[in-house]
């Protein structure tokens, strides 16, 4: 069986109705929701494997603020997305499997398109020092599947924070009067662990490493219909695409 085949197959046997009803209740609710079933085992495993050779031949450090995101901070190490693209075409191929996208698109109640800026795609991170964080922030696209490779004990951080239904206003985030406002729901994750988010509407950011330790994750990005002819897009913010963007500053503590 092919790839394709095995993946329709294995939604077809894992997933009831009733499931994706439940998960696209939790999916409106929460902006996140938890998929771990999504491939079978055995695609999975070779999606880590292209995750960790990619990161052993291609990583970028990125130690800054961003400015549209009321200067939260980003330390981390990527791969960026036209790497991947060049140097995978299973996980291009998988992005973009009929499939696949059907089947989020029943939890999503929206259809998930492949087109978005080449340096969306994709993004694999890597965290491991202590202070590692992907600060708070919002997607510039509706959709983000992250595949969970490797991921710290809670104790050490590294677990996702969201508070959904909120929205980005990249001249004025108010970031901290959203937190003021808010609940925030706190996710811990292992490793296979995958999820689905509400990237665009879902304000989000990794908990900071405490203490060295390796967290890794593969996002898959998708626009929703209404993400087309966006202003934010013209933003100079694209931090992991550019460390010279202009809303990106360098060094930050
Ligand atoms: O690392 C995570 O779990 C979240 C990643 C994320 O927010 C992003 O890639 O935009
Ligand atoms: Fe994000």
């Amino acid at each position: 069986m092919n790839t394709s085949s095995q993946i329709q197959k294995h939604l077809e046997d894992n997933f009831t109705k009733n499931d994706i009803i439940d998960l696209r209740q939790e999916f409106s609710r929460n902006g996140l929701v938890k998929v771990p079933k999504l491939v079978p085992e055995e695609i999975k495993a070779t999606v880590h494997k292209e995750i960790l050779r990619l990161l052993d031949d291609h990583t970028e450090r990125r130690d800054i603020t961003l400015e549209t995101t009321d200067n939260t901070p980003r330390h981390l190490n990527i791969v960026k997305s036209d790497t991947i693209k060049a140097h995978s075409p299973m996980l291009v191929a998988l992005r973009e499997n009929d499939h696949f996208l059907n089947f989020l698109g029943h939890i999503t109640e929206e259809t998930l398109h492949p087109e978005v800026t080449e340096d969306e795609e994709f993004v694999i991170t890597r965290q491991d020092r202590p202070g590692d964080t992907h600060g708070w922030h919002w997607g510039d696209y509706s959709f983000a599947l992250i595949w969970i490779v490797k991921m710290p004990p809670v104790k050490a951080g590294g677990m996702l924070q969201c508070i959904p239904h909120t929205y980005w206003n990249k001249e004025n985030a108010r970031i901290n009067q959203y937190i003021c406002d808010n609940p925030i729901r706190t996710y811990s994750f292992v490793a296979g662990d995958i999820y689905l988010l509400k990237a665009d509407t879902t304000l989000h950011r990794t908990v900071p490493l405490t203490e060295p330790a390796t967290r890794i994750m593969l996002n898959m990005t998708w626009a929703s219909e209404r993400d087309y002819g966006k202003l934010s897009l013209q933003e100079d913010d694209r931090w992991w695409e550019n460390t010279q963007a202009s809303k990106a500053h360098q060094n930050a503590t």
